[in-house]
């Protein structure tokens, strides 16, 4: 299917959804919801992990702020949620999905890397929640996944101040994975992608639900649906995965 806004390339099982606005530094307006809710209704089939990108210097600068300027509040509310919903089904895919982040990731699009699994960056990116600057805060749960991912502190401090942060900073508080130099941030976003596909498929779709779930649960509880999972996975392809290591061979997943 053709997008206005994004493109989504499949290959060998790796979709790669680039995000194609560049006269707006690919800021999210209310077409990109609705494509990329789009994808993730009809457009997966065959995927087994996704990359989302952004072209030329920019991830995303943030929610569309000409779009926004015109609301209402009952119009914001509405646009805060669909944001909310539509990074939410991110997270609840069971496939992984890595941000790889090209350049500025501020207010929605620094919301939209941490809606990813994890975020490999490149060495220009630039993120920051910069809402306060504007009169607003983070309205796609900006506020709740940043002290989650990073620290209280961090997060109160970077959303207070508005500041744009390097990637090395980022790093440096749990924001980013991993940074890589500019040029190579595809290949070794694909690199990490490929790897990842090489692992046991099913266990890689529990590990990352068990993460998930059990971050939001009692500890306790987490730690029975570990333990449930982990032994379900033993009549499943665990049998396949041990088995090859003690023949010394590759798994046949
Ligand atoms: N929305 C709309 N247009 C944008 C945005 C944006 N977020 N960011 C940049 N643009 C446009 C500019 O207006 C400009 O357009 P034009 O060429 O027509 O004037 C074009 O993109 C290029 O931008 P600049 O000329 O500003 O490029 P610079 O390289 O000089 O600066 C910056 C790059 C520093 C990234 C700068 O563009 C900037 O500060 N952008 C805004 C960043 C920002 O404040 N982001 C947060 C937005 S608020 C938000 O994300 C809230 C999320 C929750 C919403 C909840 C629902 C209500």
């Amino acid at each position: 299917m053709e997008y206005k806004i994004l493109k989504v390339e499949t290959t060998d099982g790796i979709a790669v959804i680039t995000i194609n606005r560049p006269e707006a530094l690919n800021a999210l307006n209310s077409l990109f919801f609705d494509e990329l809710n789009s994808i993730l209704d009809t457009g997966l089939s065959g995927v087994n992990i996704i990359i989302i990108t952004g072209v030329e210097k920019a991830f995303v600068a943030g929610a569309d702020i000409a779009e926004m300027e015109r609301s209402t509040p009952e119009q914001a509310e509405a646009f805060a949620r669909r944001g909310q919903y539509t990074f939410r089904r991110l997270e609840k895919l069971d496939i992984p999905v890595i941000a790889a982040v090209n350049g500025f990731a501020l207010g929605g699009g620094c919301e939209l890397a941490m809606a990813c699994d994890f975020r490999i960056a490149s060495a220009r990116a630039k993120f920051g929640q910069p809402e306060v600057n504007l009169g607003i805060i983070p309205g796609f749960a900006g506020t709740q996944r940043l002290p989650r991912l990073t620290s209280l502190g961090d997060a109160i401090f970077l959303t207070l101040t508005g500041d744009a942060i390097p990637a090395e900073e980022a790093l440096r508080i749990g924001l980013v994975q991993k940074v890589v130099e500019p040029e190579k941030l595809m290949d070794e976003t694909l690199a990490i992608a490929r790897k990842i596909l090489s692992k046991g498929p099913l266990s890689v779709k529990v590990a990352k639900k068990v993460i998930r779930k059990g971050y939001a649960m009692d500890f306790d509880d987490a730690c029975d649906m570990e333990a449930s999972e982990f032994s379900e996975l033993f009549v499943k392809e665990g049998k396949e995965g041990m088995k090859a290591f003690l023949e010394k061979r590759k798994p046949n997943w």
